[in-house]
């Protein structure tokens, strides 16, 4: 670790961050005094800030896309260094500098998705359908992780209501079910529990039908104007952008159309911490921390500290509460 003069704010943020680590690790079964006393885990902690060091990874190709004014925005843009090398994708380790480090080993061309379940018409889209099948355009939203941080990212892609129209839902179709690549050799966080969290793999999310219809929730293929990088989701991903960030799950190759709710992985790891719905809302803190407010991931150092207000459904209110009418957002979490 680099020689760095600290401020006062800059060693309260650096102990927050040090915090969700050390309880990342005692969800593992790594106690504190393990963290604090063992040259393996005072290891992981030194990665966690060279990884801050690492060098940005590839660029993905350029992609035809349109800029709908509708989707622009005013909102300064996450640095695209931090988007492309700050992630969350436990498939690849928990440190947020490992995926960009690691993801390069996934194969993501030749690449297929498959829709089916309660649908008229199931269709398996290969990697090249996925850019091409649908018109591709931009779109600047505002994404909210759980752990209280927040960007600003301009998402290439088109609304999965698209796709879901293509494969004619059944009457029965109630929920959409997603699922990321299954592939132990290429992700070393399903083979081992200690690097991929303890989280059940593969990782799974789901949606209500109305959720996944709406004309905000994203099918991303690319970033930035290119296609995404293997570290944030590659080829495809999905992008809700008023829940928190653990629902837009990355690398997908099956989407079913259900019945019943599906099981959701975070949900599964940890049901009194993450609920089915994840909406972003600030009135409803996680059981461990407030999320009244948000870290702004911006240009400054990983030091250099802005928070901001989180906004009821992360600012998208007007375009989604009515999906909500009369469902209790303190139960349904
Ligand atoms: N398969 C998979 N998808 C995932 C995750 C993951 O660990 N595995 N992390 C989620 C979380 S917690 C967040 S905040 C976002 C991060 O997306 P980004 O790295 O592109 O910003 O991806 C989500 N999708
Ligand atoms: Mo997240």
């Amino acid at each position: 670790m680099k020689t760095k003069k600290l401020t006062e704010a800059d060693v309260t943020a650096e102990s927050v961050f040090m915090l969700q680590r050390r309880q990342i690790l005692k969800m593992l079964g790594i106690g504190a005094t393990a963290l604090t006393l063992t040259p393996p885990a005072q290891a992981s902690l030194l990665d966690w800030f060279k990884g801050n060091d690492r060098p940005p990874a590839p660029a993905g190709k350029a992609l035809d896309f349109s800029k709908p004014p509708q989707w622009q925005s005013d909102l300064p843009l996450t640095p695209e260094n931090k988007v492309t090398g700050y992630n969350n994708f436990y498939e690849f380790g928990l440190d947020k500098a490992d995926p960009a480090a690691n993801a390069g080993a996934m194969a993501t061309d030749p690449w297929t998705l498959t829709i089916d379940g309660e649908v008229a018409k199931p269709l398996t889209l290969d990697h090249d359908a996925l850019a091409s099948r649908f018109p591709l355009a931009e779109r600047i939203y505002r994404m909210r992780c759980v752990e209280a941080w927040s960007m600003v990212i301009p998402w290439i892609g088109f609304p999965l209501h698209k796709l879901l129209a293509l494969v004619e839902p059944t009457s029965h179709a109630k929920y959409v079910a997603f699922q990321t690549l299954y592939a132990p050799e290429q992700m070393p966080g399903q083979k081992d529990r200690f690097i991929g969290g303890g989280l059940k793999y593969p990782y799974v999310e789901g949606l209500r039908l109305d959720e996944a219809m709406h004309p905000l929730t994203l099918m991303s293929v690319g970033v930035y104007g290119k296609a995404l990088p293997p570290q944030n989701g590659a080829p495809i991903r999905l992008i809700v952008p008023w829940k928190y960030g653990f629902k837009g799950i990355k690398s997908i190759v099956r989407i079913r159309l259900t019945r019943e709710r599906p099981p959701t992985t975070w949900n599964l790891s940890a049901p009194n911490e993450y609920g089915f719905y994840a909406n972003v809302n600030p009135h409803v803190d996680h059981p461990r921390w407030s999320q009244a407010t948000e870290r702004v991931i911006g240009a400054g150092g990983i030091l250099k500290v802005e928070r901001q207000p989180t906004l009821l459904f992360n600012g998208y209110a007007d375009q989604v509460a009515s999906l909500y009418r009369g469902l209790n957002l303190k139960e349904n979490f």
